[in-house]
């Protein structure tokens, strides 16, 4: 793109072009090999065997068993019902303790099976939920805690579980963002009670829609195992309350062919990351969420904290500059699920109990990665970033004076 570089005027929300023809998405999909997933996929027609634990799903499961280096994987057919099935299986019922800041469907998994969310508050340092604010939520009906790893950082899983065993209580892990990713030197899907992992279209690695219970415990294996696919023990031997969660052959597919290509998905994720830090240092009020590099990291997300004050404009007014520009970021995950239904009606009063949660929901803002933005894209929404804070009061007014109509609305 060719413009005059430093003059603030030339942005889009001043009604000149986008700076992308094209959208630049958040989630665009890190796709492998190709030529090996269609051999995969003529196979599996060729076998005419496309779902119900075939031979690509088996495969699936040993190969992230031993990545992640748990006994068992449950492959199923998405996130969200992982989430259900590890919570059915771990036994929760009542009240679970969760943090808010986080995607809906943790909440929502929970909530779908009939057990109320108690959102508790992050540190908003790592943006995981506070260990130090547990306690104060455990009631006589409380069964676990779910703990989110967000943007792949993960929680402190050593002090959850301190605190879960001295409550008798059972330990969650919503590792959909954790795919690859260590904790003191061990892989993510070896703590607590089980952990689920999402396979989206969206995550570093994907199956197009698929995810996993991970776990060391047989007992509670065996049980996904069994809901994943309607409690069927054999034939016309139905044991279990279960549901349909299991992943397709064409899935599985996809999550071979994707398995071999994920190291080279997570250095491009590396690279980006380390241009984003250099190319947005210095910017007063704008920080790049930091990720610990001793650790295995999947660097899935590039999500700037943004402090209105400092930087002379909020994360909203960058949104909407980005959008303009055809960058499509995002305010994952604004505004908290307490702030979304049902939970919102559930517990009018809940943000009160949620500072941290409250403060940053309103100041992350999450950029563009992966495979399918390049170095050059990279730099020119850096660039963008850097020209529109430099002009924080003229964006400002630019914005305000604005028809809404004329403008994106993220
Ligand atoms: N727990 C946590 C902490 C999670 O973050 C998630 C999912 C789950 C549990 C549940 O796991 P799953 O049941 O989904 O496996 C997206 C994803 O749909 C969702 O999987 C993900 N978290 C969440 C963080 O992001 P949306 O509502 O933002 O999706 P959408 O359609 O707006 O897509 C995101 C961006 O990606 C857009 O800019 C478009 C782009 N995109 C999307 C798809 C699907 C593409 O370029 N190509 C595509 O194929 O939720």
């Amino acid at each position: 793109m060719d413009r005059a570089k430093s003059c603030f005027e030339n942005l889009a929300i001043f009604g000149r072009p986008p700076a992308f023809d094209e959208k630049l998405h958040v989630g665009r999909p890190n796709i492998g090999d190709r030529r090996r997933l269609l051999e995969r996929i003529e196979d599996l027609l060729d076998r005419r065997w496309l779902t119900n634990s075939g031979p690509y799903v088996e495969e699936f499961e040993q190969q992230v068993s031993e990545m992640v280096g748990t006994r068992h994987c449950i492959a199923t057919c998405n996130g969200t019902l992982a989430l259900e099935i590890a919570i059915m299986a771990a036994g929760l019922t009542g009240e679970v303790i969760v943090p808010s800041f986080t995607f809906i469907a943790t909440a929502h998994a929970l909530q779908w099976r009939g057990i109320t969310p108690i959102f508790c508050d992050i540190d908003p340092g790592t943006h995981n939920i506070d260990p130090h604010r547990i306690e104060q939520l455990v009631t006589l009906r409380t069964t676990g805690v779910i703990g989110v790893h967000l943007w792949g950082r993960p929680c402190e899983a050593e002090a959850l579980a301190e605190i879960t065993r001295r409550h008798d209580l059972k330990l969650i892990f919503d590792a959909a963002h954790a795919f690859g990713c260590s904790y003191r030197g061990q892989m993510i899907g070896n703590f607590g009670n089980a952990e689920v992992f999402s396979f989206h279209a969206t995550k570093v690695f994907n199956t197009f829609e698929g995810g996993a219970v991970v776990t060391n415990d047989d007992e509670l294996a065996t049980k996904a195992r069994l809901m994943r696919n309607f409690g069927f023990a054999d034939y016309d031997n139905v044991t279990h309350l279960g549901t349909n969660g299991k992943m397709s052959e064409v899935a599985a597919a996809m999550g071979l062919t994707s398995l071999e290509d994920l190291e080279d998905f997570i250095a491009v994720n590396h690279r980006n990351y380390k241009q984003y830090e250099r190319e947005l240092a210095d910017i007063p009020g704008i920080r790049l969420s930091s990720y610990d590099e001793s650790e295995k990291r999947n660097y899935q997300y590039v999500v700037l904290d943004i402090d209105e004050e400092a930087a002379h404009l909020g994360r909203d007014a960058l949104q909407k500059v980005l959008w303009a520009e055809n960058v499509l970021a995002r305010r994952y995950f604004y505004p908290g699920c307490h702030r979304m239904e049902p939970y919102r009606s559930c517990f009018p009063y809940a943000g009160e109990r949620l500072p941290n949660t409250e403060r940053l929901s309103r100041r992350v803002l999450s950029l563009p990665t992966g495979t399918g933005i390049t170095a050059d894209q990279i730099a020119e929404i850096c660039r963008i970033i850097r020209l529109a804070a430099a002009h924080g009061p003229e964006v400002r007014e630019k914005l305000k004076r604005s028809n809404p109509t004329e403008l994106p609305n993220p």
